[in-house]
């Protein structure tokens, strides 16, 4: 099968440099050769270029920025599904998930997305303490929101055409007040850690599917924040939270995700490079490498041999 692979060294939904130069540090680590030696087929399609224009919108100083790169990402996630080719996105931070989640649903309308994250992404300009918009993805994504939102220059091309109720959370630990009112209020999907005690990966993710994804049909997508896990396996992120999801967990989720044969497309977001010393790094991006097999088929019990090649 078919891998199709875009980094997005963007870093201007939130504060710290080095988050954009996560794709090329994540693909030097061996990353094409990782998904080549699980027998995929794969293509780089390079990193995202777009041209910056200024915008002027309250407490979303870069917005300019986020509407032009998402808008180039939408496209480049566009043609990596018609070129039928399942999709990694690297990041960058968070806020590119506006422009992956677009162009997936643009190619194939029915799609269930669970966010993986600490953060709920939820905010809008209004509700915002940060002015990041790495913490308002999910809120621009959503219909059911739209009219929380001022009229946004730079983004018309991109309609609120996710619902609300396609969307799932895993690993929550860090919901701002105004978030924890929508996610109430709407009746959204959402399994913070507290449930992953109680229930056990398996279960939520059977749970989280059962809700945003009940007929098994849709095309699925996760957004992977690293920030998700444990910020003892995954130090080198901008906003780590303790107490996250293991390792294990993380790879549990994604293995339980590919077996599904819908998982056509998989961001990983919020590595920073910048942050920790080298061991702290190298440790990080291992992690992610990790997420990123066990979302395309790496499995723990070994890889089949190739048919024709036994007896
Ligand atoms: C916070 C933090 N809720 C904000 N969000 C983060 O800035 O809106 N998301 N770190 O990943
Ligand atoms: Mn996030
Ligand atoms: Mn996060
Ligand atoms: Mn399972």
């Amino acid at each position: 099968s078919k891998v199709g692979i875009i980094g997005v060294p963007f870093d201007k939904g939130q504060r710290k440099a080095g988050v954009g130069e996560a794709p090329d540090i994540i693909r030097s680590a061996g990353l094409v050769n990782e998904l080549q030696g699980l027998g995929l087929n794969v293509h780089d399609y390079g990193n995202v270029q777009y041209e910056t224009a200024s915008i002027n919108v309250d407490n979303m100083p870069n917005l300019g920025d986020v509407a032009a790169c998402t808008q180039k990402l939408s496209e480049m996630v566009q043609q990596s599904l018609r070129d039928g080719r399942r999709v990694l996105t690297i990041g960058g931070d968070h806020s590119i998930g506006i422009g992956s989640i677009d162009g997936h649903v643009k190619v194939d309308k029915d799609v269930a997305i669970l966010w993986i994250d600490a953060h709920a992404d939820l905010n809008t300009n209004k509700t915002s303490e940060s002015g990041n918009v790495h913490g308002m993805p999910v809120a621009l994504l959503a219909s059911e929101l739209a009219d929380y939102w001022p009229y946004l220059p730079g983004m018309d091309w991109q309609q609120p055409i996710v619902s609300i109720r396609n969307v799932g959370y895993i690993g929550l630990r860090s919901v701002d007040r105004y978030e924890r009112l929508v996610i109430e209020k709407f009746g959204i999907t959402a399994f913070g850690m507290e449930d992953v005690e109680r229930f056990g990966i398996h279960e939520v993710v059977n749970m989280a599917l059962r809700k945003i994804d009940p007929d098994n049909n849709r095309s699925l997508h996760v957004s992977f924040d690293i920030d998700s896990l444990d910020p003892l396996e995954a130090p080198s992120t901008g906003t780590p939270v303790r107490g996250g999801l293991s390792l294990r967990e993380g790879i549990h989720l994604m293995e339980d995700l590919y077996r599904t044969n819908r998982l056509n497309a998989l961001d990983l977001v919020e590595v920073n490079p910048r942050i920790g010393d080298k061991k702290s790094v190298d440790f990080t991006v291992e992690a992610a490498i990790h997420i990123i097999q066990a979302g395309f088929g790496y499995s723990r019990r070994g890889l089949k041999v190739p048919e024709g090649i036994t007896d």
